[in-house]
């Protein structure tokens, strides 16, 4: 008997049933009034009293493992239909894509797809910086504003670390760590502190370039942007450069575009000037070359940095930098990206 009661429990432990009414007729087998349990509960009379509690142990345990398996698969198998009957599946894999690009992301990709048109590689790096490559390598003067605690967040309790100012950080790896000539642009998180408003975030966007090679001038520069200009914002883009001042280019410039919005007539966007600025720009200083162990006598560079929210403001008329940051789906549907 007790051969038997093992075998009846194997079988109910490895029982499985793809329908219930196969459910059915394993309970039917087990537990209706000329089922297994109850058989061998009227055989039970005959097993001798000093084998009886362990057998009456063993029915019974049998008796509840039927219950048990039963309950399993029956909820099993009717979640099963449940999904069968809705017409869904939610064990199959995702199809399409579940969201949209951000306008971020989009404009981001759009910039690296002009440049790498013109043979511009990507280059990526830390968004925690020593002061060495967000300072100094950019020849940035000792007691320089953007070097206070205002401006820059300082890793606490050492003042060599910081969150990056700007990508040119990224790009002092890049002239460490390669020859010239160098073709790269760099996209990324910047940081600043700054407080919040329409204007100013003190997490941004920016993407900046680097050109190195024998004999690269501000000619150059110049048409390379205006290149840039058009294929951003169409064909009839008009630029201009504005005498500025960085740190790390000399000289330095502001390239404006003509006013997007009415085409350089004067509207509220441009404050009727007709012109927007967009970035800036410059020859790369020799003491830059020379921080980043380039020879400055044989060698001459542009770079130019701009901030991605003001492109995507400017292409798509958004007016509070905010938009980008509070991921509002209402915000964020209205824009669509090729791939
Ligand atoms: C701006 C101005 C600029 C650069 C960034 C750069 C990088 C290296 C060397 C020299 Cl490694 N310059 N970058 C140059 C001029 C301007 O950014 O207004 N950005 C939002």
């Amino acid at each position: 008997m007790k051969n038997k009661i093992e075998k009846y429990l194997t079988e109910v432990q490895s029982f499985e049933a793809n329908s219930l009414e196969q459910l059915e007729a394993f309970r039917i087998k087990f537990l209706s009034k000329k089922g297994l349990v109850p058989l061998l509960f009227a055989d039970f009379k005959l097993v001798a009293p000093e084998d009886r509690k362990e057998m009456g142990q063993l029915i019974n345990s049998l008796k509840t493992a039927v219950q048990e398996k039963i309950i399993t698969l029956k909820q099993l198998l009717e979640n099963q239909t449940d999904k069968q009957a809705s017409g869904l599946d939610l064990s199959l894999p995702a199809t399409g894509s579940p969201g949209t690009r951000h306008p971020l992301s989009i404009v981001r990709n759009e910039i690296i797809d002009i440049f790498s048109r013109i043979g511009f590689t990507v280059s990526e790096g830390p968004e925690i910086e020593d002061d060495f490559h967000n300072f100094t390598a950019l020849n940035f003067p000792p007691n320089h504003p953007a070097r206070d605690m205002q401006d820059t967040f300082f890793i606490e309790k050492d003042p060599d670390i910081a969150l990056r100012t700007h990508t040119s950080s990224v790009q002092v790896r890049v002239m460490e760590s390669s020859e010239a000539p160098i073709r790269t642009i760099s996209p990324g998180r910047v940081f600043r502190n700054e407080a919040i408003s329409a204007r100013a975030h003190c997490i941004f966007h920016q993407v900046e370039g680097l050109y190195i090679d024998t004999d690269v001038s501000f000619a150059d520069l110049k048409h390379t942007l205006f290149y840039f200009a058009k294929e951003m914002f169409g064909e009839t883009t008009k630029t201009r450069f504005r005498p500025s001042y960085f740190p790390f280019t000399e000289p330095s410039a502001e390239m404006d575009i003509s006013c997007n919005i009415c085409g350089g007539k004067g509207c509220n966007i441009c404050k009727y000037t007709g012109w927007v600025e967009i970035l800036g720009c410059g020859m790369v200083d020799p003491n830059v070359l020379e921080a980043c162990r380039i020879d400055s006598k044989k060698f001459t560079g542009f770079a130019f940095g701009m901030g991605i929210e003001r492109i995507a403001m400017l292409k798509y008329q958004i007016n509070d930098l905010r938009l980008f940051f509070e991921n509002d789906l209402r915000f964020l549907r209205q824009f669509v990206s090729a791939e």
